[in-house]
């Protein structure tokens, strides 16, 4: 089952200035940045709070061109929520149980994600219009979680 809210994704035009902006209205603290080439995006997850099972964090995501899922929300929809994130002990068992209930899966295997964790995401518009991602953080804690 799900353990957590890992991280909320916000999708928008400038990393830097988004950054400054949860770093000085929030006091939140840059735990790291990462260009994944793969997912079309430049982020920086910025840590909140930590729980019984595991951290939590804001996923600032700057696209690397428009034609990236990124890119194409900004022109869409403009900035503003992209996705959450919800910890999973085990994401390929999570993706099997959750793929055999008709829920679009937009990765049938697990990819690589922030701070070494394995992602895969589920399609918006099988869950309510929200783009949700499940998240197995790297066991090593040295990668952050
Ligand atoms: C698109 N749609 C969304 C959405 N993005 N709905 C809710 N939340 C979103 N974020 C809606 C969109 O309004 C359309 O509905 C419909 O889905 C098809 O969208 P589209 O404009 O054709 O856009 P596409 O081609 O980008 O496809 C959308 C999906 C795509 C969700 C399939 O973006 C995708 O595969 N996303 C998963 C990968 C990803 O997002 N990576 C970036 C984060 P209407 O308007 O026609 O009704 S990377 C990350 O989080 C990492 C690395 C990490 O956490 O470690
Ligand atoms: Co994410």
């Amino acid at each position: 089952g799900l353990t957590r809210i890992d991280h909320v994704g916000i999708a928008c035009h400038d990393l830097e200035e988004k950054i400054a902006f949860y770093e000085s209205t929030f006091g939140l603290v840059v735990a790291s940045r990462e260009v994944n080439e793969a997912q079309g995006v430049k982020e920086a997850m910025l840590h909140v709070a930590d729980g019984p099972a595991g951290s939590s964090y804001v996923q600032l995501l700057e696209p690397l061109g428009p034609d990236t899922p990124v890119g194409r929300f900004l022109a869409k929809r403009g900035e503003g929520v992209h996705h959450v994130g919800y910890g999973v002990d085990d994401v390929a068992a999570a993706l099997e149980a959750i793929g055999a209930k008709h829920v679009r899966l937009l990765d049938e295997r697990p990819r690589h994600g922030s701070m070494g964790a394995s992602i895969a995401f589920l399609h918006p518009k099988d869950v309510g219009g929200v783009l949700t991602e499940l998240v197995q953080a790297a066991k090593d804690p040295r990668q952050g979680r």
